[in-house]
């Protein structure tokens, strides 16, 4: 068994890449629900869809979230009556948060729609959010205090960030199955998603860190950063504005003692001195998982 700590896309593809060469059943995605809103009263679980709809094969690759072949009809009804339409939510993406709002409404977890809406998916990775109590990301900004969705979608996080919290995470649990996840994997692995807002979430609810901490020679993580730039998102500035270094260096102290080995992409080969100095084993590959073929490649020194 082998588990991801996910945030979205990046993860995503990792995710992907992982099931194409192992069996995807014994392979489990620890997921990220810091970015979920509530929004038209639907309850919208961003990074847990879009692992779903990639892993399913139904992903949009130009937008990067949200569904391929999408049409946009309630959305533009909605623009014509003055309504919230900065967050596009496309007609069968709709379906989606139509449904878990209401599964929601009826008694069910978070935990339970995402298995049901996976397994009419077909996707065979267990997907799991990290809590099923809410908590939510928010960036303290020159612009004041901003969800995460207003930070990210509405100022194109475009804006000096001072401070990130995470709201509800002191009183919220991770999922039995999340806990066991940690136990019993064989392998824990740290996807290359946003430090501070993909995975920081995952780490700041009560138990996670420990629980990696605790088994850091099992931990692996892939470096987001690559030549000290993010490929997709605000992962490189957001940690040059939270006091980090932008590059492969800054996420390593960024994770401190948790990983044990890290991968690191090929143009930061020089680094990889200045990783084992601070304990860590690394290995070097291509990290851009843009051809298939080098996912997979990823993939493999993942399980290696
Ligand atoms: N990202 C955008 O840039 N604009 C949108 O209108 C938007 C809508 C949206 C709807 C559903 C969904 O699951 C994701 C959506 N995203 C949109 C992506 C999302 O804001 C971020 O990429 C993640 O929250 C960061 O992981």
């Amino acid at each position: 068994m082998i588990t991801v700590l996910s945030g979205g896309v990046g993860a995503a593809r990792l995710l992907r890449a992982l099931s194409d060469v192992m069996d995807p059943s014994e392979l489990t995605a620890i997921v990220n629900v810091g970015d979920d809103l509530v929004l038209h009263g639907l309850t919208i679980c961003p990074d847990l869809d879009t692992i779903t709809y990639t892993l399913a094969g139904l992903n949009n690759d130009e937008l990067g979230w949200g569904l391929r072949g999408e049409t946009w009809r309630v959305m533009d009804e909605l623009d014509a009556l003055g309504g919230a339409a900065w967050f596009r939510l496309g007609d069968r993406d709709l379906a989606t948060h139509l449904y878990r709002s209401q599964r929601l409404t009826e008694g069910a977890s978070k935990t339970d729609v995402t298995r049901e809406l996976a397994t009419h998916h077909g996707v065979k990775v267990t997907l799991l959010p990290v809590s099923d109590d809410p908590i939510a990301t928010e960036f303290l900004t020159e612009d004041g205090r901003l969800s995460f969705q207003e930070y990210f979608v509405q100022r194109h996080h475009d804006v000096v960030v001072s401070g990130v919290e995470i709201t509800g995470v002191e009183s919220a649990r991770a999922t039995n199955d999340v806990e066991r996840a940690l136990e019993q994997s064989a392998r824990l692995v740290i996807a290359p998603s946003n430090p501070v807002i993909s995975i920081n979430p995952i780490l700041q609810v009560r138990g996670v860190r420990e629980a990696l901490r605790a088994r850091r020679d099992d931990v692996v993580a892939v470096s987001p950063i690559i030549q000290g730039a993010a490929l997709k998102g605000p992962a490189d500035r957001l940690m040059r504005e939270l006091g980090y270094e932008s590059s492969a260096l800054g996420v390593v102290d960024f994770y401190g003692d948790l990983v044990g080995t890290w991968i690191i992409d090929e143009a930061d080969a020089a680094l990889a001195d200045a990783i084992r100095s601070r304990g860590a084993r690394v290995e070097v590959t291509t990290t851009i998982m843009a051809e298939p073929e080098n996912a997979r490649r990823l993939a493999k020194v993942v399980l290696s």
